[in-house]
């Protein structure tokens, strides 16, 4: 692993970087940190291109050349979207990631970073996950037509890196959240769910708020902003075929997880388990040893985090009840 830390970091000044999926989440969050790294941001809005079209992808980057591609553009959801629609969650991931990923080796793009998921290792993987953990067993079933198609993507970079020598890297984080992120009740993921139910339970003065499942089932969540900050310490520090985690380390439980935000939010009532709705996986911790070699780790706490998400929220709630 030492062999893959960059002695003399890539800089990132003057290139021209491509964040793919710049609008969602992580890439507005990549796109915020890229603002101070003294490069040029290029973007495409998904109306102009459609990231599964193969052809469009091609000409598109033909035409921008990027030095740098940053693939943050994915379909995304909660255990409830990545259980009823698989074959979104698999062939778009898929289209997605061969198309970029195919070009940018065409076109000699210099350095490629890759977005995984903590999903793609085994359900019953040890914990926390080694990166060695990866395709040592069967995946979690809600989201493996997910995971399939992000491990995919890691095996891309890799293929690319042995067969031709491209800058390809790949980084796997935790359950992220943050601002722009969905706070759609069906599709998203655990903290914007909650969030907005804790939110509109305490207007409506509800007695409790619901969540699914047990509650017992464990998580590791990452700041969206944290995140975008270890993405672009990697594109300087790190060059190599492993895929790498980032996460904080630290874990609650998901009735743990209700009880914060309810007290973010300012709920004073109960929490209600919907125990008809899936658990998911038991537990995803990773291991984030490697990152802390590599001279990084997430500086947000997650009550710090939810309060911030809490106020973007609010910011915004006006806005999405409009649509
Ligand atoms: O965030 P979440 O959907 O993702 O659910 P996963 C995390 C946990 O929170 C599960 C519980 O145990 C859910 O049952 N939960 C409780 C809720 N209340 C709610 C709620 O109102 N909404 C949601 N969504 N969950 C996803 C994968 O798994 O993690 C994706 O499906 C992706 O592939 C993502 O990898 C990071 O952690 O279970």
């Amino acid at each position: 692993m030492a062999d893959d830390k960059l002695t003399s970091p890539y800089g990132l000044a003057g290139k021209r970087i491509w964040v793919a999926g710049h609008s969602g989440m992580v890439g507005s969050a990549t796109v915020r940190r890229l603002a101070s790294e003294n490069c040029e941001i290029l973007t495409v809005p998904h109306a102009k291109l459609d990231l599964r079209d193969q052809a469009g992808v091609g000409a598109w980057m033909k035409h921008e050349k990027p030095d740098v591609v940053v693939v943050a553009a994915a379909t995304v959801g909660g255990i409830h979207a990545n259980s009823t629609r698989p074959a979104d969650f698999i062939y778009d991931n898929l289209a997605i990631e061969t198309n970029i990923i195919h070009a940018a080796f065409q076109l000699g793009v210099e350095k490629l970073l890759f977005m995984g998921s903590a999903c793609i290792y085994p359900r019953e993987a040890e914990q926390p996950m080694v990166e060695e953990a990866l395709l040592t067993g069967p995946l979690e079933p809600t989201n493996e037509w997910y995971a399939i198609a992000k491990i995919a993507g890691i095996k891309l970079c890799q293929a690319y890196r042995k067969q031709h020598g491209s800058d390809f890297i790949s980084a796997q984080p935790n359950n992220l959240y943050g601002p722009n992120d969905n706070f759609d009740l069906q599709g998203g993921h655990v903290i914007p769910a909650l969030m907005r139910k804790a939110h509109e339970a305490k207007l409506s003065g509800a007695p409790a708020y619901e969540l699914w499942g047990s509650g017992t089932p464990k998580r590791e969540f990452l700041h969206v902003d944290d995140l975008a900050d270890a993405l672009i310490h990697i594109l300087k520090y790190y060059s190599g075929p492993v895929p790498l985690n980032i996460g904080t380390g630290e874990e609650v439980t998901i009735a743990e997880l209700a009880r914060t935000i309810a007290d973010v939010v300012g709920f004073t009532g109960n929490l209600k388990f919907d125990t008809s709705k899936p658990d998911g996986s038991p537990r995803k911790l990773l291991d984030d040893t490697r990152m802390k070699k590599l001279g990084w780790r997430a500086s947000i706490s997650l009550r710090d985090g939810l309060a911030e998400t809490y106020r973007w929220f609010l910011d915004h709630e006006s806005e999405r009840r409009g649509h």
